[in-house]
């Protein structure tokens, strides 16, 4: 039977390319995210190319009770979960504190804390009843360093390695591998979504230097999934060549 990995934020960037990686290595798919159109058109393409098995499910990881009702949902085949790739994430605004919109901040902690971790408690218990997992939590650099105007979204991500902290020593004994796999600057959506629409903005980011691109973390993430069953790879930082720290990129022009 193949194995199985579920893809949170599978619509888009990091979780899209990630969905490729594990289709390359023969995986079944279970995708995630809010748009559907996304979810079907990628699910198609995935069965075509390497003609694996992919479930699809719509969902908001905000909403409680929609994302207990989705995984809930699933056949019970698809609770055989390998690796849980907890990607779906974002950042709104970069203001400073005093001047934060409070419902970004709601959406960033909804979406990166506590969507992440209603989907865990669902699939933790799924892989604990099969013996075996191994849950890959997208961190950041923001969640190792705080920056200016970073605040809340830097504040979730520090919430992230935290949680991945927390759920390696918890799982431990059931045998789960827990990882923290945290990007710098990658080229996907994310910037276009902060500065919500403004593309000037969000390519402006990215201008002067190499940044990476989704896949250089899905083959990260693909690496650590892959490591022997003795082997955990507890926290991984990986970064553009021009980049430092979350601030210190080395730009040409
Ligand atoms: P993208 O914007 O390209 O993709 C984000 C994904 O998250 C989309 O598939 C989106 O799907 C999903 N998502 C967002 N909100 C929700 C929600 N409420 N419910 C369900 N799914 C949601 O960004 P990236 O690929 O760059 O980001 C992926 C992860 O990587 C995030 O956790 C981000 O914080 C992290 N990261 C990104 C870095 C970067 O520089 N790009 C650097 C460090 C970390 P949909 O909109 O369809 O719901
Ligand atoms: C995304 C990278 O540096 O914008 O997590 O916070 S950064």
């Amino acid at each position: 039977m193949a194995k199985i990995a579920l893809i949170t934020g599978a619509t888009a960037g990091i979780g899209e390319a990630c969905a490729h990686t594990f289709a390359r290595e023969g995986y079944d798919l279970i995708l995630t995210g809010r748009r559907m159109d996304r979810l079907d058109t990628l699910a198609q393409k995935l069965n075509d190319k390497y003609n694996i098995e992919v479930a699809v499910s719509s969902f908001d990881v905000r909403n409680r009770d929609e994302v207990i009702r989705s995984l809930d949902g699933l056949p019970s085949q698809w609770r055989q979960v390998d690796v849980l790739v907890n990607n779906a994430g974002l950042s709104q605004g970069l203001d400073p504190v005093n001047e934060g919109n409070i419902d970004d901040w709601d959406t960033m902690i909804d979406t990166n804390i506590k969507g992440l971790l209603y989907v865990s408690r669902i699939v933790s218990n799924w892989m604990i009843k099969n013996g075996r997992g191994h849950i890959i939590n997208i961190g950041s650099i923001a969640g190792k360093e705080v920056y200016a105007n970073g605040n809340v979204y830097c504040a979730t991500k520090h919430a992230v390695d935290a949680l991945n902290k927390g759920m390696r020593i918890d799982l431990l004994s059931h045998g789960i591998k827990v990882t923290a796999v945290h990007p710098g600057a990658v080229e996907t959506e994310f910037s276009e979504v902060r500065f919500k629409g403004d593309k000037d903005r969000a390519k402006k980011v990215y201008e002067g230097f190499e940044p990476l691109v989704a896949n250089d973390i899905a083959e990260t993430i693909w690496f650590v999934a892959s490591r022997p069953a003795h082997v955990n790879i507890n926290d991984i930082v990986v970064m553009p060549t021009a980049q430092s720290g979350a601030t210190n990129i080395f730009r040409s022009k």
